[in-house]
This record gives C-alpha cells, sequence and structure tokens, in this order.
C-alpha cells in the first residue's frame, strides 16, 4: 500500500518533469517558458487612481483589476514622462526622451522620432524570431518631414522593427483622422486625396473656431481647427472623406485588428510581440453608444469603462486561443492623468469624488509624481505569482529586461535589467530614476524625489494641474508623504546637496 503511494506520487513527479521539461524543449514553438508572446497593453492619459484594482471605488474595472489580482501589481511604476511621445520613444528605445531633444509631444506631420538605425524593443525581439505588432495609437512621427498621405508613408512603425502596423498617426485630437495600414492609409479613395497642414487651412473648410454651429463637441482650449465627425481637432486637413474614422468605433476596431493578430500569429511557428496601444481615456472621448452613460462620470469615465472591456475582449481571445500560460501581458499607461484637456466633455462637471491620481499630487504634464507614476501590472499566468510589488520599475527598462527574458544580450544604455522584478522573483527595482515633464526634469532616489528649480507657472490653468515648477528646489519623502504634502528641501541639506550632485552626474552639463 505505501509502495503504492510512493510510486503514485513518483508517477506524478515524473510527469510532471516530463511535460514539463518538454514545453521547455520547444524549440521555435509559439510562445515558450523561453520565449513566451508578449503583449503590451498601454493606455493613453490613465492615471494612478483610475482603476479599481489601484483604489478607485467610483470606477469598476473588473477586467484590468484580474490582471492585477491574478499577475503582480506594481506601486512604484513610472512612464519616463508626463506626456505621450517622450513615454512612448522610451518605452521602445529603451532611451531618456530627454536625450532626444524632439521628444516633445508631435503633431501629425512631424518627421519619424525613432531613427531606422536605433535598436527598439519589437527590432531586439526580432532577432529571436519573433514576429511583432502596433495596433492603436504611434504618436511617435512618421516619414521624413514631408508625408503625402496618398503615397506610401515611410519610414514609420515598419522600418523601426514592427512587422505588421495599423496605427492612427498622432493622437485622436490631431490631423489626420485616419488609420495607416502598413504605411497605407486604409480606405483612401483615388479621387479623394488627402491634405495635412498644421499651419494654415485649406480654402473653404470649415473650422472649429468659425463654425461652432457645426460642432457636437465643443472646445475649451486649442483643437479648434478642422473638424471631424462634429468634433474639432487640433491641424487642418482636407479629403479622404471614406477613409476618415469613426471616433466612437475607433476602441472596436483596434480591439478588433489587435485579435485578428493574436489569431493569425498563433497559428504560425514564431512567438509573437503585440504593442497594443489604446486611445483610451485622452481627449476626445468618445465611448461607443454601448459605454455611454455607463460610469455616471460622463465620457472619460464611460472611455475607462470601454477601455476596461477591451482588455477583457482581449484577454478572452487569449484563453479561447489556450495562449494565456505562454503569454507575458504588461499593462500601463503613458502619462498621468487630465480632466479638461481642451474639450467640454464634463470631465470635471461630473467627477464625484472620483480621483484620477488616487493620492498623488499633479497629473498629466507634471513633475510632480501623477504626472509619470502609474499603473503597471504584469500578467503571466502560471508564471508569475499573484501579488503587490513595490520596487521601483521604469517603462524604460522594459527592452533589456525583455531581452534577458528571451535570451538577447542586446542592451540599451538608459534600460536596466529588472526581468526578475517584473517576474515576482526579486523585489530589488531600480535606485534611481529621472522624471521627465515637457523636457523638465527631476531626480527620484529611494524613497526620496528631488525637484530643481523651474521658472513657469506653479498651475496650468487651462487643465488646472500643478506643473511642479518652483523658484527654490524641492524635496519629498515619498514613503512618508506619497502626496507631496511638506517640502523638505530645507530641513534635509545635506540630503539635498546629495541629489542635486546625483542629478546633475546623471543629466549632464
Ligand atoms: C496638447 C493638447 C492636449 C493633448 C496633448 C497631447 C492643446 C491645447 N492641448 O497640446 O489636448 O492632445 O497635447 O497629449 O492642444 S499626449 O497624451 O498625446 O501627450
Ligand atoms: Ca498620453
Amino acid at each position: 500500500m505505501k509502495v503504492q503511494i510512493i510510486s503514485g506520487r513518483i508517477f506524478v513527479f515524473m510527469l510532471f518533469v516530463f511535460l514539463f521539461g518538454c514545453s521547455q524543449r520547444k524549440p521555435e514553438g509559439n510562445g515558450t517558458i523561453d520565449k513566451p508572446n508578449i503583449i503590451i497593453i498601454y493606455l493613453d492619459d490613465l492615471g494612478y487612481g483610475d482603476l479599481s484594482a489601484y483604489g478607485a471605488t467610483a470606477l469598476q474595472t473588473p477586467n484590468i483589476d484580474r490582471l492585477a489580482n491574478e499577475g503582480l501589481k506594481f506601486t512604484n511604476a513610472y512612464a519616463t514622462s508626463a506626456t505621450c511621445t517622450p513615454s512612448r520613444y522610451a518605452l521602445l528605445t529603451g532611451i531618456y526622451p530627454w536625450r532626444n531633444e524632439n521628444a516633445k509631444i508631435l503633431p501629425g506631420t512631424a518627421p519619424l522620432l525613432i531613427g531606422v538605425d536605433q535598436m527598439t524593443l519589437p527590432k531586439m525581439l526580432k532577432t529571436k524570431g519573433y514576429n511583432t505588432g502596433v495596433v492603436g495609437k504611434w504618436h511617435l512621427g512618421l516619414g521624413t518631414g514631408h508625408v503625402d498621405w496618398n503615397e506610401r508613408i515611410s519610414p514609420g512603425p515598419n522600418e523601426v522593427g514592427f512587422d505588421y502596423a495599423f496605427i492612427m498617426a498622432a493622437t485622436q485630437d490631431r490631423v489626420p483622422t485616419i488609420y495607416i495600414d502598413n504605411g497605407y492609409v486604409a480606405g483612401l479613395e483615388n479621387d479623394d486625396p488627402i491634405l495635412v497642414d498644421y499651419d494654415k487651412n485649406f480654402e473653404g473648410e470649415p473650422t472649429g473656431l468659425e463654425n461652432p454651429e457645426l460642432l457636437k463637441m465643443k472646445w475649451h482650449h486649442g483643437h479648434n481647427n478642422s473638424i471631424v465627425n462634429g468634433i474639432p481637432r487640433i491641424g487642418f486637413m482636407k479629403g479622404g472623406e471614406k477613409a476618415r474614422w469613426v471616433d466612437e468605433e475607433m476602441a472596436d476596431v483596434f480591439l478588433e485588428k489587435a485579435q485578428k493578430y493574436i489569431r493569425e500569429k498563433k497559428n504560425g511557428s514564431r512567438p509573437f510581440f503585440l504593442y497594443y496601444a489604446m486611445q483610451q481615456p485622452h481627449v476626445p472621448r468618445t465611448p461607443h453608444p454601448r459605454f455611454e452613460g455607463l460610469s455616471g462620470m460622463g465620457p472619460r469615465g464611460d472611455v475607462i469603462l470601454e477601455a476596461d472591456w477591451c482588455v477583457g475582449q482581449l484577454m478572452k481571445t487569449l484563453e479561447e486561443e489556450g495562449l494565456l500560460e505562454n503569454t507575458l501581458v504588461i499593462f500601463s499607461s503613458d502619462n498621468g492623468p487630465v480632466l479638461n484637456d481642451g474639450y467640454y466633455d464634463d470631465a470635471v462637471e461630473k467627477l464625484g469624488t472620483h480621483s484620477p491620481a488616487g493620492p498623488l499630487r499633479g497629473g498629466k504634464y507634471s513633475l510632480f509624481e501623477a504626472g509619470t507614476r502609474v499603473p503597471f501590472i504584469t500578467y503571466w499566468k502560471g508564471r508569475i505569482q499573484p501579488g503587490v510589488s513595490d520596487a521601483m520599475v521604469s517603462q524604460l527598462d522594459l527592452l533589456t529586461s525583455l531581452a534577458t527574458l528571451v535570451g538577447s544580450d542586446i542592451r540599451a544604455d538608459d534600460s536596466m535589467d529588472m526581468l526578475s522584478v517584473l517576474m515576482g522573483d526579486s523585489k530589488m527595482g531600480r535606485e534611481e530614476l529621472i522624471l521627465e515633464a515637457s523636457t523638465r526634469t527631476a531626480l527620484r532616489s529611494g524613497d526620496f524625489v528631488m525637484i530643481p528649480p523651474y521658472d513657469g507657472p506653479a498651475v496650468q490653468t487651462q487643465v488646472n494641474i500643478e506643473l511642479g515648477n518652483d523658484e527654490g528646489y524641492q524635496l519629498y519623502n515619498l514613503k512618508t508623504d506619497i502626496s507631496q504634502k511638506s517640502n523638505i528641501a530645507s530641513s534635509e541639506p545635506e540630503l539635498l546637496e546629495r541629489l542635486i550632485k546625483r542629478f546633475n552626474e546623471i543629466r549632464g552639463p
């Protein structure tokens, strides 16, 4: 009897070794333990406090919460910057954006910001046999300066490492309001070419400034150029009527493309990397009618619920395709939250008790914590144990960390190997990190953050966000003062001096 039990146990053990060993040895299969499929789900302007998993009570985000609860939820994770373009630049290149003077919020006509000879996350993965795709918001420039939107648009994502790219050029509030499918404007008709200009309007075309009667959404600041679907945009555009996106359908369109990519690549022999760059909750907030009014918080809340649903659908696809156990999912946001970002859309009026930044000070555009500290979750069924990590990590670290994961020795200068932290095997995160907001920088070091003096207004009044500018040095202990209420610069002169010295060393002269 006893012998039988033991041999039964040995059998189970042997079976486990056999199965596990096989899956590890599987050579170039679609997603293995050493080369899993990788998906980065990246939201636009989602704040640290916008998810119920991160403390929101007025909004429920069950699908993203599931990733957080069954994966690893980070409380000290950062986008590199408090705006979109620089954060995305860093995410894909592993280089601090303040090293590149052009890494600022880009117009829709800006040239490609990433050099075609520069190392990128998708390029690194391709050296290890991955198929790579991007679906969603690009906002890293396209072409070399004078894009003809009626020809192949190049260089773009395909030229910096993505085998597949279905994108919007810049932001939902910027022209051109069209999708680009592997370099070509989707649905463009030959006899209706697209023209785009950021300086002057095309004759006879209505604008938000001159034709308020045509608007279904009113502009508050900026956003008064060309009108598309009743929404006034940044920049002027003419033509391409059939190719123009319908804002309320955008979430479904990107989701379907992402799902299709996963289903197609699943059957290939190579693992895949999908960068799913969602547009919510950036302005203009245009929930599909299915989500309209659901949050009680106006369109900003509604599109967060819509985004949560999309994440749930994407995860369902992974589950249905049997990919949950060989896919690493990383969830985050490009910068902190903003309420009024240029349109009257009830974000302020219907906010109620909700705190998009959670306990953090500031918001999008800010050097205070809410600008760059964002939700960040790693999820990998069977590999990452559920938990919470307080280790400091940055999106900057993804290139090098994922290189380690897939057995590549490619490294990017500013990108640290945080793989064991991302997997939950270690809590030894970064010791220091430079934070950036519209080219102004600060140093996070251990529990402290030092913000040098900056000219400029304390508050950006149009968006009603504290920017972090002050005439003196600011020093905060984030461990005891997460809301940055008490500036200890004058009471901690030695610490301040040390951090200033270190800041100058990293930033250079
Ligand atoms: C600002 C826009 C803002 C938003 C932001 C980019 C105005 C007045 N404001 O210039 O609405 O589009 O750029 O946001 O035009 S980001 O998340 O892509 O960085
Ligand atoms: Ca953004």
